[in-house]
């Protein structure tokens, strides 16, 4: 089917911005930010952008006024405007999957439409908002009891991927906003010590189970939810019934919710168009807003909705999602720099970088264009960190003086929420000392005049023009988050549009799923399997069954 995205991409590959930026490349990548630094004093006031209270300070990129505009130039001549429109209207932009891509929906207030196959799909939003706020303010209340009558004090997700990482994310970055007589767990791996650990010490006739999943048949999430299931069921002495008041559904699914057993009017439903990514905000979201909250979750939903507007109708030139989509292309595309480290200094956000690395990486890790072929240069780069200041005690190292190129987004807030003497200060030095240091470095003459002996100067030297964005913020809040969040799904949007693939998709996960589906009778069959794989597998499988052989022989 035709989408407007497919059309507009007919075009050639390489723009004349392309082009452009190529030959620019060559004489901006012999300047030094020191010397750039030098020629503009307001530089550092100058290159920055503000929207709904996120300050974004790019003058320490290697870029010029010229870099920013071919690479809008670029962003125009990819149409990434209509684009952008296009997400918002509800085009079925996913175009392997024949889906809308509407996260923006989930966001929208109350008073808006927006047409997915002929339908209004915000009042169905809001409704599913007003369900999960009743539940939650239930659970929290202890209106919602276990089966004896006992209040829930345990609230275990299960879920992986987009129904995992989010929740997660969400929970720690917002621990501060929560119910501290509740206890959340989140369970993802199929290692059976996930969700052994997180049942260890908990009471079963206090705990409620949410199992998050779009689809209702992932592997994972399923086995581990039916193990917690018998183990619930166990508890209570074989009573099934005991299931309807600790298990609820997250789920597109009802038809498997309700053969696992969990009751339909407790299934909190999303749609097709949310992909598991883009979904913390969703109904995938129901452990966050237990957590902290209706009036807590509903202020997040407007953080992202303040970016969403700002990433709509900004112009491009004071667009933070595009800014910093664009300076990732140049630093992948360009420079050939491979990872993007993201540092926040903030404790909280300590899960964040885990949960960004699956929103670019599983987003823009595509190898074909929309129109199936082969893409020419490099799409989405790796995407790690962790959160200052440890990191500066180990990678950092690689990052000051190695010889790879790492273009780094600082995520700071002025003030902490656990004000404690001299912290927040002395957090706040460091994340700009790390900042200055990367961007201005230290000269030969600069150690030498410190008295260095001459054999260890060139140890000690920091050539610097190592680039970075700050993003400096008031305060982390659930509506800070929402902000967050969406600048960061919009810049991996302006990514896509400029690498022209389906940043919606994710193909690449299916293979591996179905090998392991192929191999799982043949590490469970009681006789030794025929096995058709290639030697390495064939061998691995073999030693496995015998190494477990014979450990069980010795139990
Ligand atoms: C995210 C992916 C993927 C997905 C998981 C879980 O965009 O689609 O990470 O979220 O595979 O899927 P279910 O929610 O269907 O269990």
């Amino acid at each position: 089917m035709a989408s407007p995205l497919r059309v507009t991409n007919r075009a050639s590959n390489k723009t004349s911005a392309w082009t452009a930026l190529q030959s620019h490349h060559k004489t901006v990548s012999k300047l030094h930010l020191r010397q750039l630094f030098d020629d503009d004093p307001k530089r550092g006031e100058r290159m920055t952008a503000e929207a709904a209270g996120i300050y974004l300070d790019y003058s320490k990129n290697r870029i010029t006024d010229k870099t920013l505009d071919l690479l809008f130039q670029l962003a125009e001549q990819r149409g990434l405007r209509s684009k952008i429109e296009a997400m918002f209207r509800g085009d079925k932009i996913n175009i392997t999957e024949n889906r809308a891509v509407l996260h923006v929906a989930l966001r929208a207030p109350k008073n808006t439409s927006i047409i997915v196959d002929g339908k209004n799909v915000v009042p169905d939003v809001h409704s599913v908002l007003d369900k999960m706020s009743d539940f939650s303010n239930r659970v929290r209340t202890g209106i919602w009891s276990g089966y004896t009558g006992r209040r829930i004090r345990n609230v275990i997700n299960i879920g992986i991927g987009g129904s995992d990482l989010g929740p997660v994310m969400a929970y720690e970055a917002l621990e501060h906003y929560s119910d501290r007589t509740l206890t959340f767990r989140f369970v993802s791996n199929i290692d059976g010590t996930d969700l052994a650990e997180a049942l260890r010490d908990v009471d079963p006739s206090e705990t409620l189970f949410i199992v998050s999943s779009k689809t209702f048949t992932t592997l994972e999430t399923m086995t581990n939810a039916r193990t917690a299931r018998l183990w619930l069921v166990s508890r209570f002495g074989g009573d099934t019934k005991s299931v309807a008041k600790h298990f609820v559904a997250v789920s597109t699914n009802a038809a498997e919710v309700s053969k696992f057993g969990i009751d339909t009017d407790n299934m909190f439903e999303f749609w097709d168009w949310v992909g598991g990514r883009y979904s913390m905000d969703s109904a995938i979201g129901l452990s966050t807003m237990i957590a902290i909250g209706p009036e807590n979750f509903r202020a997040m939903l407007d953080g992202f909705h303040q970016i969403d507007e700002h990433f709509r109708t900004a112009p491009l030139e004071g667009n933070l999602p595009v800014l910093m989509g664009l300076l990732t292309v140049w630093y992948n595309d360009f420079f050939g720099a491979q990872t993007v480290a993201v540092l926040p200094y903030e404790q909280y956000l300590k899960r964040f970088p885990a949960y960004l690395q699956q929103l670019t990486m599983e987003s823009n890790g595509k190898h074909v264009t929309l129109e199936g072929a082969e893409v020419k240069g490099q799409t989405g780069p790796i995407y790690w960190g962790e959160p200052g200041t440890n990191g500066q005690h180990s990678f950092y190292q690689l990052i000051h003086q190695g010889t790879k190129l790492i273009p780094c987004d600082f995520i700071a807030f002025a003030q902490t929420l656990n004000p404690l003497g001299r912290h927040h200060d002395l957090l706040l030095a460091n994340v700009f000392a790390q900042a200055e240091a990367l961007a201005f470095g230290k000269t030969a003459a600069e150690v030498k005049a410190e008295g260095t002996p001459d054999w260890l100067i060139p140890h000690r030297v920091f050539a610097g023009n190592r680039p970075s964005n700050t993003i400096l913020t008031e305060r982390l809040t659930p509506e800070t988050l929402g902000k967050l969040v969406a600048l960061y799904e919009h810049a991996v949007f302006t990514g896509g549009v400029i690498w022209n693939i389906d940043s919606f998709d994710q193909w690449g996960v299916e293979l591996g799923k179905v090998l392991a589906q192929r191999i799982i009778p043949e590490l469970e069959s009681e006789s030794a399997p025929v096995l058709g794989h290639d030697s390495s597998t064939n061998n691995l499988i073999r030693r496995y069954r015998k190494l477990r052989e014979e450990h069980s022989h010795e139990q």
